[in-house]
């Protein structure tokens, strides 16, 4: 299996089994594991919102595997890096153009879309009109594209498509889904169209549900777990932090590089091996911001923390603290790599290396 963190240079952690709902979960052995997956030779690969958080990252990621030519990068508003610009071919392309996004597929041959663009959370309660047409207008083109063309496509959810009734110390993988944002409004609705574009058209469509996700390379913008990235910036550059929720706060989170292993991962399996499509729940790690803080005091003894919750309590209250990944272990072999102490430890590695 692909070792993102072997190819990034990234320090490797042995695997362990993980328990964040303290189920009986025994991790995958290697041998089950080599038979998910199927070749990945020929892919044409297209990565929209490549400028975003997960995106800036994952299309390195597979620029590595299947070479920079194969793998396009595309944004709409956010210039690129430079880095991101250079290394491959970038196109500048509004989703919801189904011209524009035509002429992008056929010009590069595209037969893979990792469809990354997306509105998040708090943004999305600000501009609800906005996070409406961002997730469902640009994802209903990229599924329609997908059904003409027969594309692969890999479309993300997120823990926003829990609400308060699901239940909140260990959310299901088949639950009641009543989301209390716009954004987690738009996860359940997109959830609903991939499996019905599965069911009635067979589109290859596959897609987890993204905890909050911490790097050090790309921040994030506009979400409710955008604390837990903050936070080491701050304890950085001014060695302390305002943190926008209470410190009891605890939710489901995950490093990058197991953030991009299980993304990867999940478009590597053999079809025939999932039941489930676009809506995987992944379990990483599951912490407080207290326990955040004082994780990296173990670093930094000066490091001070206050909380000042704003609107986005509401939204972390209206979410579980931790996931039954039972699904994904099983169909397709998950199994996360970072805990909250190895993550803190190469987060603040990397950063202050690079700030
Ligand atoms: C957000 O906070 O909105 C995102 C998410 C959990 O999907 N990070």
């Amino acid at each position: 299996m692909w070792d993102y963190r072997r190819a990034r240079g990234l320090r490797t952690i042995p695997p362990r089994t993980f328990d964040a709902c303290d189920g009986p979960w025994a991790a995958t052995p290697q041998a089950e594991k080599e038979a998910l997956n199927v070749t990945t030779s020929k892919r044409r690969i297209l990565v929209t919102g490549s400028v975003g958080q997960i995106g800036s990252e994952l299309t390195p990621a597979l620029r590595e595997m299947y070479d920079n030519e194969n793998v396009v990068a595309a944004g709409h508003r956010t210039p690129p890096s430079a880095e991101l610009r250079d290394a491959g071919p970038f196109e500048t392309v509004d989703v919801t153009d189904r011209s524009q996004f035509d002429a992008v597929l056929d010009k590069h041959e595209i037969n893979t879309v990792y469809h990354m663009a997306a509105i998040l959370s708090a943004r999305g309660e600000q501009n609800p009109g906005l996070a409406w047409r961002v997730n469902i207008e640009g994802l209903v083109a990229v599924l329609e594209a997908a059904r003409e063309r027969g594309l692969q496509i890999f479309v993300p959810s997120s823990i926003a498509v829990f609400g308060p009734e699901t239940p909140r110390d260990c959310a299901p993988q088949e639950t009641v889904l009543l989301p209390t944002t716009m954004y987690g409004v738009t996860k359940v609705t997109g959830e609903l169209l991939c499996e019905y574009y599965a069911n009635r058209f067979d589109v290859d469509v596959r897609g987890l549900r993204y905890p909050g996700i911490i790097s050090s390379e790309t921040p994030p913008g506009g979400g409710t777990t955008d604390y837990a990235v903050e936070i080491f910036y701050k304890a950085i550059e001014d060695g302390r932090y305002t943190c926008f929720v209470r410190p009891d706060t605890r939710l489901p989170m995950m490093y990058m590089p197991d953030c991009i292993k299980a993304t990867i991962d999940l478009m590597h399996v053999d079809r025939s091996r999932l039941t489930h499509h676009a809506n995987f729940n992944v379990g990483a790690m599951s912490f407080s911001a207290e326990e955040l803080a004082d994780e990296i005091r173990k670093h930094m003894p000066g490091f001070a923390c206050e909380y000042e919750p704003d609107f986005r309590q509401a939204i972390a209250d209206s979410w579980p603290q931790a996931l039954d990944d039972t699904a994904a272990r099983k169909e397709w072999g998950w199994e996360p790599s970072f805990d909250l102490a190895a993550m803190t430890a190469d987060m603040l590695t990397r950063l202050r290396e690079r700030l």
